[in-house]
């Protein structure tokens, strides 16, 4: 079975986990504790094959320092990095993931780096209150060849959807060469599986 293993990776606080949820279960669930890191698990059927898809969302401490996030970056087949387009600092963080991403990538064929990463702004919805231009944004994803979206975990399920389905797709054709990799570090006793039907378990409070 094929496995796809995604990183939503981004500062505290961007909306990595409503993105997740919001993909995962269809709802916005505003509030969550995020102590722990988490490994969401969901099978999917791409073109008729059938795919094991592995999220990972990072607890917001362990994914400030480096080590962890190249664990991070060598665990993924794909990468979403997030920001929230009302928090500039939260920008400066996703630009140096995605250098490091492409730092770490460098021996990796350039098309590959370039179809699996994707640049999000998140929290489309509080334009009013925007850091951040779009124009930064587009800017960003083009100096390093990864798609670009601005959504809104709150408001758009349409477009979170659609975005996750195509890193599955980029990332499904990127990673049938590959080898199995390690997971990130201390992942694994905390990986916690949430069904495809809504309810069933949920990332606990
Ligand atoms: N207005 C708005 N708030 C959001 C959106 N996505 C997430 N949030 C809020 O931002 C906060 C952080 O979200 P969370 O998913 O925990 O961020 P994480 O630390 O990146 O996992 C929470 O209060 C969410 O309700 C969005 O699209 N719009
Ligand atoms: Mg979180």
């Amino acid at each position: 079975m094929n496995e796809i293993k995604i990183a939503v990776l981004g500062s505290e606080g961007v909306g990595k986990s409503a993105l997740i949820v919001r993909f995962l279960t269809k709802r916005f669930i505003g509030e969550y504790a995020s102590s722990s890191e988490c490994i969401y698990r969901k099978r999917l059927s791409l073109d008729g094959r059938q795919l094991n898809l592995e999220l990972y969302d990072p607890c917001s401490q362990t994914c400030e320092g480096k080590s962890t996030l190249n664990d991070q970056i060598n665990w993924a087949d794909g990468f979403i990095v997030v920001y929230d387009i009302s928090d500039h600092s939260s920008f400066l963080t996703a630009k140096a993931i995605v250098h490091l991403i492409r730092e770490l990538h460098l021996g990796a064929a350039k098309r590959d780096v370039e179809s699996v990463v994707f640049l999000v702004g998140n929290k489309q919805d509080l334009c009013h209150m925007r850091e951040v231009r779009r124009e930064e944004g587009q800017h960003l994803a083009a100096e390093f060849r990864c798609q670009f979206y601005e959504l809104s975990a709150a408001e758009h399920y349409q477009e979170v959807a659609l975005m996750f389905s195509k890193m599955v797709q980029n990332a499904s054709l990127g990673n049938k060469a590959k080898e199995r990799r390690r997971r990130p570090s201390g992942s694994k006793s905390m990986a916690k599986l949430i069904n495809n039907v809504f309810g069933k378990r949920r990332k606990s409070v």
